[in-house]
């Protein structure tokens, strides 16, 4: 492929898209059938008090479009928001796989992105405690590629077959609709207390990855065991890793359920408005490789979903990079109907036999059909591939492409015996020729029958920080279950993965402390740990608590310093406006006490003024308070460092006269992301 039509083929999803975006304004208005409406406010009547007549067709197409304005929501993931991007690898990896799009450096593919959580309805809150889908759709050269991940590399079954188990137990209970978007409740517990390879999946969905402080501070998974397969037909077992350039960071969970009421949008807001400013997020793409010689030399099953490839045995590689640089225009033609799937793959990408990821290819094409109403959901633009596209499927509702010619069928002679098939030499899929053979049976291999290592490993690795959050995350959501005995079966169980946990879990829930138990598993995995990530100043939110008569000359030099290392600093008053500041400063208000909150920022910096009353002062030491209990870093120059007088012995809290010394210490605290060694009970 030359440079320019390289450059043709990047921009295409782009001219794509826009030929079906469509721009309303300055317009006159038609009904869909293109006849220009006179009066939309009052439907035709016999006289002006008189019924409504059936033959108002503008009354009736108006009302029967807004009747079926609803898609049923997804059964999984519902609540998800999404944004467009490309993707580019680093350098070629023709040697292991042969997929276009990973062999060529200066191939820039377009990708779509959609982010989720799992349990809740589509109406739900962002900050609950759940898995986080992370989906992406490749618009390649060679068809689409979907890697149809989520932010935790294990999952809780091994079989898809008990996926709709799962999901039952986990939404909420049937008899009264309760709870929404949440795992604290009698059935998903008892779920897993029967289901016990879900050990290590519920260690990671009782730490801090449940509650992301951002899309953009999340890493993402492929999960299962792929095969990546080269020109010559060799094949490797691969995971599929995206590491997000910010790291990955957490919320405190108090904060989470506060932001859930404070802002449910949270996590949309954050991506949205981080694109609008073009502090563009970029994930690095990473594969885990193993030679198929080498499937058998681990102490787990590499084909077991519930296992991890702990990256000090298989390190990851890293490949390439994805940048989120448009958002949708549109949230329902894009984010509702886009349409992933595990099986779409393209040449150099293929399965394995992991059970689930078997399963998962029967059902994510099956549930579009109610979903989206039909099998012609490919030809959606959000889900239409770039490449062109050519067979003898026909008709089914909402049919778009008009189809020419006489011929729909193959083998044919009066089309010459076309569309035909393609050989492998012109870019033909071909699937990995496995040898297989077996006895048809229902079972579950003895190799993946070890539930509680890699649990015990996950524990292992966690900082002490990490691990008392998961302490309280299973005492918070076992204290909400009603049945005594699924408590005691929760807490038996991770006994199996460690002691101390069990142990204070049984204490904090006032059931008995199991006897025995614990685990002999000694390795830990420090890549497991966030507290190991990358830390950076860049897209955080600071509030910053001003009133009338503030220092200006000083705010306004520490304010141009914070965005000039990439921070976010907005302004907190008592009221919306100007604020005047000493030098004749001015400084527009962004939020009041009233429209923000504490929760809703990653740091505080208290300034104050002159002229701050009371009321003033008690909002803002309220903010600073709740911002200290959540651990973060807390910052105060001239009227505002009073508020923080009784806390300045703890970590992450600068109190400080020169600006630029103060500038200097505040930019750490903040990359520093939480200040943990605050000895609070809280939280
Ligand atoms: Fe999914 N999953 N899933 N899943 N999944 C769906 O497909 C399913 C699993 C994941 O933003 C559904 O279009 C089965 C693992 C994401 O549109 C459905 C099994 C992983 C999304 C479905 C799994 C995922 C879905 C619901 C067990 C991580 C959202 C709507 C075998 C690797 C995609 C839809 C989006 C969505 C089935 C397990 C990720 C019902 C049967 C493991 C990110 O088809």
């Amino acid at each position: 492929m030359s440079k320019d039509d390289r450059k043709d083929f990047q921009n295409k999803k782009d001219e794509q898209l826009e030929q079906n975006r469509v721009d309303d304004s300055d317009k006159k208005m038609t009904t869909n059938q293109g006849v220009k409406v006179s009066e939309d406010e009052f439907s035709l009547k016999a006289g002006e008090r008189g019924p409504t007549l059936m033959e108002d067709f503008h009354f009736r197409e108006k009302m029967t479009h807004f009747d079926h304005e609803r898609i049923p929501e997804r059964i999984v993931h519902a609540r998800g928001f999404s944004a467009h991007g490309e993707f580019e690898v680093y350098e070629s990896m023709k040697e292991y796989t042969k997929a276009h799009f990973l062999s060529d450096p200066s191939v820039k593919t377009p990708v779509f992105v959609r982010f989720s959580t799992v349990a809740g309805s589509k109406g739900s809150f962002d900050t609950a405690r759940d898995v986080r889908g992370f989906a992406t759709k490749f618009y390649t050269q060679e068809g689409n590629f979907d890697l149809v991940g989520n932010n935790i590399p294990v999952f809780f079954i091994q079989d898809a077959m008990k996926f709709p188990d799962l999901v039952h137990a986990v939404k909420p209970e049937p008899h009264n609709g309760m709870p929404q978007a949440a795992s604290a409740h009698d059935t998903f517990w008892d779920f897993i207390a029967n289901n016990q390879e879900s050990a290590h999946m519920i260690m990671w969905a009782m730490s801090d990855r449940a509650i992301p402080r951002s899309f953009r501070m999340m890493e993402g998974f492929g999960v299962h065991t792929f095969r990546f397969v080269n020109e010559e037909g060799k094949a490797h077992f691969i995971k599929f890793h995206w590491k997000p350039v910010l790291g990955t960071h957490g919320l405190v969970w108090d904060e989470a359920q506060k932001i859930s009421g404070k802002n449910p949008d949270f996590h949309r807001a954050d991506l949205y408005e981080t694109i609008e400013n073009g502090d563009y997020p970029e994930y690095e793409l990473g594969v885990q490789i193993i030679a198929e010689e080498d499937e058998f030399n681990y102490d787990f099953d590499i084909l077991d979903p519930t296992k991890l490839w702990p990256e000090e045995e298989v390190p990851v590689k890293i490949i390439g990079k994805m940048t989120l640089n448009r958002n949708v225009d549109n949230v329902f033609a894009e984010n509702e109907q886009v349409a992933f799937h595990p099986g779409h793959v393209v040449p150099g990408i293929d399965f394995s036999n992991d059970p689930l990821l078997q399963g998962r290819l029967f059902s994510y094409t099956d549930t579009q059909l109610s979903r989206l109403g039909g099998p012609n959901f490919h030809e959606l633009p959000v889900n239409k591939p770039v490449c062109p596209f050519h067979n003898n499927q026909r008709d089914g509702i909402s049919r778009h492409t008009i189809n020419t010619g006489q011929v729909s069928y193959h083998k044919n002679s009066l089309a010459d015996n076309t569309p035909s098939p393609a050989s492998e030499e012109e870019g033909g899929y071909k699937h990995y020729q496995e040898k297989v053979e077996g006895r048809k049976i229902r079972a579950r291999s003895e190799s993946f029958k070890d539930h509680f290592s890699q649990a015990t490993l996950f524990w292992n690795s966690m900082s002490d920080h990490e691990k008392e959050h998961i302490k309280k995350a299973f005492s918070f959501e076992l204290g909400k279950v009603e049945s005594k005995s699924v408590q005691q079966q929760v807490v038996d169980m991770i006994a199996n993965i460690s002691s101390e946990l069990a142990s204070e879990v049984a204490e904090n829930i006032g059931v008995n402390r199991p006897e025995g138990g614990g685990s002999n598993y000694t390795k830990s995995s420090p890549a497991l740990s966030m507290a190991n990530r990358t830390h950076s100043v860049r897209s955080r939110k600071i509030g910053v608590i001003v009133g009338d008569e503030f220092n200006g000359q000083d705010l306004t030099h520490i304010l141009s310093e914070l965005k000039a290392e990439g921070a976010m600093p907005e302004i907190i008053s008592s009221k919306l406006g100007t604020l005047q500041g000493t030098n004749d400063h001015e400084l527009e208000v962004d939020h009041t006490f009233l429209t923000c909150d504490s929760v809703l920022f990653d740091a505080i910096y208290a300034v104050g003024g002159k002229k701050v009353d009371s009321a003033f002062e008690q909002h803002a030491q309220q903010f600073i308070q709740e911002a200290f209990i959540h651990f973060k870093p807390i910052g105060a120059t001239h009227e505002g460092k009073k508020w923080i007088e009784g806390m300045k012995e703890h970590d992450g809290v600068i109190l400080e006269d020169d600006a630029n010394v103060f500038t200097d210490k505040f930019l750490e605290s903040v990359a520093a992301h939480r200040h943990w060694n605050r000895q609070l009970v809280h939280a």
